[in-house]
């Protein structure tokens, strides 16, 4: 591996018209400390560096590149695309290509609305959820990360927890109230808040699989209990899948878990890496939304030609045989990382769904925020740099997950293994 000495040149540049160098905390390297790697490409599932040194990537732009980078498919669509102009503000066929198609996968999203960042997916559907039902208050999941939208702010996962903030500033008090705050996977504690504050809560929003505090999977019975409760207090049940979308299962959440929301958010997977988003779910909630209903909703590149353009051809090859492929390549890579960490006496608990995965260096399964906490920061930290020392790029934060594309093949799943017990080895010294 070369000194990423232009990486480091770069990024002092950089501090010097962003703040911390970068345009999303998470890439700043504030969870494991040291010099950002700064991209200068992609191709498949490897992403090269400024200073040239390639890294097997399972970070790929925090969940978009279910294909991986750079995929002929997504390029040559873009190619077409943008030689009939970048932009319109008028409808086109492109975005009812990409909604059908997205409808045909998910039924459940009977309306949708295209958005160009998940946190403009999930602040509408919680403003549509607000109209509704004439309530203020919704309940979210300690360590769960919804964007960056002021009431989400409260107790979230990703870079607000990497960081350490325990809020935001700039969050006014008032609205903060309104955000209660549960832990995840803990049934009577939401019984307990539903019954208490139920009458004034207009949605109950949740990552059906957490990747913001690390990789969490619901107990069987946590889903299937916010719907009950969801439907016996009169909120609405919001599944937060930008994240989990087109990774957890072909038709999402409710094909894995047989639970359906009231809304579902998207984004990453369905744009292909380029910037969208989507909010959507029963037609007599989405007809709400302008111009058919009152809640006002508007985006000056929402459903942008050439991101619609991207999406279809990113989830047109992503059929369920592909899914499925993917998603055994993730069972043997978290597999051969639990035989490693055991070869080698590390506590450690590492699951997946679908083509999204995570590890803790902690002997017994996560089930919520503060479970992921209580692991081992600091050992995560050495591994992360021995890791990236050896060609493989990981999340650089415990409180988040990993993903894997269909560019990771065989060969690249063994690899990845095998550096990653070297540097285990490195990191435990
Ligand atoms: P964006 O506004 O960043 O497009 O999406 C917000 C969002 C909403 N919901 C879920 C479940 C999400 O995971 C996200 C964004 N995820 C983070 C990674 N943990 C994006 C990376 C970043 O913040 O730069």
């Amino acid at each position: 591996m070369n000194e990423r000495t232009r990486s480091a040149a770069i990024m002092e540049r950089s501090r010097g018209i962003f703040p911390g160098g970068v345009n999303s905390p998470v890439r700043a390297f504030g969870g494991v400390g040291g010099v950002p790697v700064v991209a200068e490409r992609g191709a498949g599932c490897r992403v090269i560096d400024a200073d040239g040194n390639e890294y097997i990537d399972f970070v790929l732009s925090w969940g978009p590149l279910v294909l991986g980078h750079a995929p002929p498919a997504v390029l040559d669509a873009l190619d077409e695309a943008m030689r009939r102009g970048t932009s319109f503000g008028m409808p086109t066929e492109l975005e009812l290509r990409l909604g059908e198609l997205i409808r045909a996968r998910m039924p459940h999203l009977e309306r949708m609305r295209f958005v160009s960042s998940g946190t403009e997916a999930t602040m509408s559907a919680v403003r549509v959820a607000r109209a509704l039902t004439g309530r203020d208050a919704i309940l979210k999941f300690d360590g769960c990360y919804h964007g960056h939208a002021d009431s989400f702010l409260v107790r979230a996962g990703s870079g607000v927890a990497t960081l350490g903030l325990p809020n935001s500033p700039g969050v006014p008090a008032a609205l903060a109230e309104l955000t209660l705050v549960a832990p995840y996977n803990d049934v009577p504690a939401v019984e307990r808040l539903m019954a208490a504050q139920g009458p004034r809560i207009a949605a109950i929003i949740v990552e059906p699989v957490v990747g913001n505090a690390g990789f969490i999977a619901p107990d069987p019975e946590f889903l299937p209990a916010l719907r009950r409760l969801a439907d016996a207090s009169g909120a609405l049940l919001i599944f937060d899948e930008v994240m989990t979308g087109f990774r957890i299962a072909p038709g999402g959440a409710p094909e894995r878990f047989g639970v359906t929301p009231d809304l579902t958010t998207l984004g990453k997977v369905i744009g292909g890496g380029l910037p969208v988003a989507a909010y959507g779910g029963r037609a007599d909630l989405m007809d709400q939304v302008a111009p058919t209903g009152p809640v006002y909703q508007a985006g000056t590149l929402s459903g942008n030609p050439l991101a619609m353009a991207a999406g279809y051809a990113t989830l047109s090859m992503l059929t369920r045989d592909l899914h499925a492929r993917i998603e055994g390549r993730t069972a043997r890579l978290v597999q051969g990382l639990r035989e490693v960490a055991a070869r080698r006496g590390v506590p450690f608990t590492a699951d997946h769904a679908g083509s999204m995965w995570g590890f803790f260096f902690r002997a017994e399964p996560v089930r919520n925020f503060a479970d992921a906490r209580g692991a081992d920061a600091d050992l995560f930290r050495r591994f992360f740099h021995e890791a990236l020392a050896r060609g493989v790029y990981l999340a650089p934060s415990p409180f988040e997950a990993a993903f894997m594309s269909a560019a990771h093949g065989d060969d690249d799943v063994a690899l990845a293994i095998e550096r990653l017990d070297a540097a285990l080895g490195a990191a435990r010294g």
